[in-house]
């Protein structure tokens, strides 16, 4: 079978397993100095894996001896909103779009696997690899080059068509096949999303990954800083702002993924019932869902920050609650929370918890808070 024929022979087969979009690149050695550059400043944070083995990040040949080819294919997630018939909680956390179905990387990963086998059914013998999120390549950089769209000022990968509410996934072959070119940028003077971002963490083209709250509420293990927790809202996980302030994004077309709004019920954004959720039932809850990568600790730091957020006394209840979690971490979140929402009741809580509190840096953390109180009152 000759390159074009197979190749228009794999996109048609893509879209048949619901991709939204596909396309391909030639599998040579990406430039490394941006990522190096990236590095260098600290913007990957506490994710050391993006450190690790740069050569592998940008190198094809490194993951598949022979690679010639890189598939790319995108999955849209945007939904229609608001959800219909689901009854708004007083208490409301955000949960980012992407992670309200089954998780992503279960959904891509299958269809990828599906889309492999018809390679191999039309060439017996080739080589592959499938890549969803969590491999080495750099996808954002494969996607552009395939001419699934431009990497855009928030960073995302903004395609004309589909707006960028969609995941990336790959296929790295050892086929030679019929090469897209790369899509222009058009974002044009536009700042939006720059100007939008609640934590100052975008600058053109550029995150700092420790300022972004996507980053604060699922990979960061530890204590937020202060600085960053009113900014962060309601979000307890991920973040939307520079995606839906995005004029591209004003008709992006919504997924047609059954799998993606499937479960989208079971994602709790209630955040009274978040916070009562023990380890046990955020393990069985999450258990096909991306939020279990934040871990239940992480999930409880940022809905007590959400909690304080709220400025409602209702959210008391439940901050007394993590108060009293296992996590210091948690109870030092809590505390916060208490602080921001004031009044004798949260403090009366804060005072009762200083006297039994056994954790020097939580001790530490309550006796700041309740001597800024103390003076006053
Ligand atoms: C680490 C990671 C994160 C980190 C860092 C994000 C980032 N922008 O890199 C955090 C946790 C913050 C994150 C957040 C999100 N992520 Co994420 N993430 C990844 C992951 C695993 C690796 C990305 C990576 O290697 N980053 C490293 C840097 C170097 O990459 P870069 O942005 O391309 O950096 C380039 C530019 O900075 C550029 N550059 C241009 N000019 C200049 C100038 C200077 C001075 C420098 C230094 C660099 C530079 O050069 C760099 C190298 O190409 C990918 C999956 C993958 N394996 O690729 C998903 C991925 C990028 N994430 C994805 C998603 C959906 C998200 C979120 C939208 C989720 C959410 N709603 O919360 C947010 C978006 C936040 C944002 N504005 O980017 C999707 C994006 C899909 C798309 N349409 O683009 C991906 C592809 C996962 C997937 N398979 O679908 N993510
Ligand atoms: S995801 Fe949120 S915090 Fe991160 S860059 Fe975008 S707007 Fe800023
Ligand atoms: S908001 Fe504007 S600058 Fe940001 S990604 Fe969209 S078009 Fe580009």
């Amino acid at each position: 079978v000759d390159a074009r024929q197979l190749t228009l022979d794999i996109k048609r087969r893509a879209a048949q397993l619901g991709f939204d979009a596909c396309g391909v690149a030639r599998a040579e050695p990406l430039p490394e100095d941006r990522l190096a550059q990236w590095l260098a400043l600290g913007y990957h944070g506490t994710m050391t894996y993006l450190a690790r083995d740069p050569g592998r990040r940008v190198d094809p040949a490194a993951l598949l001896p022979g690679a010639r080819s890189v598939i790319c294919v995108a999955l849209l997630y945007g939904q229609a909103e608001p959800e219909e018939g689901i009854p708004e909680p007083r208490l409301r956390g955000e949960v980012s779009a992407y992670a309200r179905g089954v998780d992503y990387h279960e959904v891509l990963r299958k269809r990828l696997g599906e889309l492999l086998a018809f390679i191999r059914s039309l060439s017996p013998g080739v080589e592959g690899r499938v890549y969803a999120d969590t491999g080495p390549l750099l996808e954002k950089s494969w996607a552009v080059r395939a001419g699934l769209g431009w990497q855009a000022k928030n960073t995302n990968v903004l395609n004309r068509r589909l707006g960028s509410w969609f995941f990336l996934g790959e296929i790295l072959v050892d086929l030679a096949l019929d090469y897209d070119q790369p899509a222009p940028d058009h974002c044009g003077s536009c700042t939006r999303c720059i100007d939008a971002c609640p934590t100052g963490a975008l600058a053109p083209y550029v995150l700092d990954s420790r300022r972004c709250v996507s980053y604060l509420t699922i990979e960061s293990r530890e204590d937020t800083p202060v600085a960053f927790r009113e900014a962060m809202g309601l979000f307890v996980f991920g973040c939307d702002i520079c995606q839906k302030v995005c004029p591209w994004n004003r008709k992006a077309p919504p997924s047609t993924a059954p799998e993606l709004r499937a479960e989208s019920r079971a994602v709790e954004r209630d955040l009274v019932k978040l916070a009562a959720m023990r380890p046990a039932d955020f393990s069985s809850r999450y258990r096909r869902s991306a939020i279990k990568r934040a871990t239940w600790s992480g999930l409880m730091r940022n809905v007590a920050i959400a909690l304080g957020n709220s400025r409602d006394e209702e959210a008391i209840g439940p901050l007394g609650g993590l108060l009293e979690a296992d996590d210091p971490m948690v109870r030092r979140h809590a505390a916060w929370g208490l602080a921001r929402i004031g009044g004798e009741v949260a403090f009366r809580r804060l005072t009762d918890r200083r006297a039994r509190e056994t954790d020097a840096t939580t001790l530490r953390t309550l006796e700041e808070i309740l001597r800024l109180r103390e003076p006053a009152s």
